[in-house]
């Protein structure tokens, strides 16, 4: 049976996004909240980001300045890795559903993060595109920001500019280094025209990889933790590395493994995967490779 009405799949085809309640039923929202929790609790032993996915790098980022008294856990890597709760909301949800109505019937999942800015956490998502940090033959792909907390105006909400996953993709690449972000004059016009993606904890926004977005930080004395999966269609082969590889990569959640590939055409310069534990770091400037050896090394994708 379908989820979503005609209104909401013309909603998301001509803006690019989509915001539905209750994504998550409320026994699964409670557990991906004590997850999360327990989560904060066992970063205030932890000076730097510590855990590790399986590519090497750590599973749990804190922000500068987090310590015991005043913890500052702004990323969990793959949590549906070490998350019975986290993988169910991905797999076996409403959220699971929708996603699979947008780009399915066949669909894959890719990979998946917790963004988390605490209260007076100074973290931002400058503004971008998904697609440019994860290509794929096809652009059939979602990424589903399902609201651990309520979002609110001042808690550093989802910001995204309309249809604009009808335009260019714009270039992450500036003077020779990959920031994750495109120019700030383009920025700043995106600024002007944007809107805001506001819910009640269990809410999903839905958004198209073309779509431009980002966040500001959180000015409120709420927290504001979003569990963020990216699915695609089953025939959209990824044309680099995964940015968070997990066990769990290319696992179809709804439909049938076809064996096909599908391409659509574009082009775009390919992504750097980053070397720390999230593209914030990167998004920051302190990531990078010099543009010599970023020239040299093979390109891979991030987010
Ligand atoms: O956490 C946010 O506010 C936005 C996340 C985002 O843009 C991303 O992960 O691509």
């Amino acid at each position: 049976m379908a989820v979503l009405s005609h209104e909401q799949k013309d909603f998301y085809a001509t803006n690019g996004y989509l915001v539905v309640e209750n994504a998550v039923d409320a026994t699964q929202l409670a557990a991906l909240q004590r997850d999360f929790h327990e989560w904060i609790e066992e970063s205030r032993a932890h000076d730097a980001p510590y855990g590790e996915i399986i590519d090497g790098r750590p599973r749990f980022d804190l922000e500068a300045g987090h310590n015991a008294e005043r913890p500052a856990l702004r990323r969990v890597n793959s949590p549906l890795e070490v998350s019975e709760a986290y993988f169910e909301a991905m797999s076996r949800s409403r959220m699971t559903d929708i996603a699979a109505e947008l780009v399915g019937p066949n669909t894959k999942f890719h990979h998946c993060k917790i963004n988390s800015k605490l209260p007076g956490a100074a973290t931002s998502v400058k503004w971008h595109q998904d697609f440019p940090f994860t290509p794929h033959t096809n652009d059939d792909l979602v990424t589903a920001l399902l609201m651990i907390d309520d979002v609110t105006d001042d808690n550093g909400p989802l910001e995204v500019l309309p249809g604009s996953h009808h335009g260019p993709i714009q270039t992450l690449w500036h003077n020779g280094k990959f920031t994750g972000a495109v120019a700030d004059e383009l920025a700043r016009d995106y600024q002007a025209k944007s809107v805001r993606c506001l819910g009640s904890a269990g809410s999903v926004c839905l958004m198209h990889t073309r779509l431009l977005h980002g966040s500001a930080p959180n000015l409120s004395r709420k927290p504001r933790t979003l569990y963020i999966c990216v699915y695609s269609a089953e025939d959209a082969l990824p044309l680099c590395d995964n940015p968070l590889p997990s066990r769990f990569e290319g696992l179809v959640v709804r439909g049938e493994a076809t064996g096909r590939v599908r391409t659509t055409p574009f082009e775009m310069q390919l992504p750097q995967k980053p070397k720390g534990a999230s593209f914030f770091v990167q998004q920051a400037g302190a990531d990078g490779m010099s543009s010599l050896a970023a020239a040299l090394s093979p390109v891979r994708p991030t987010a």
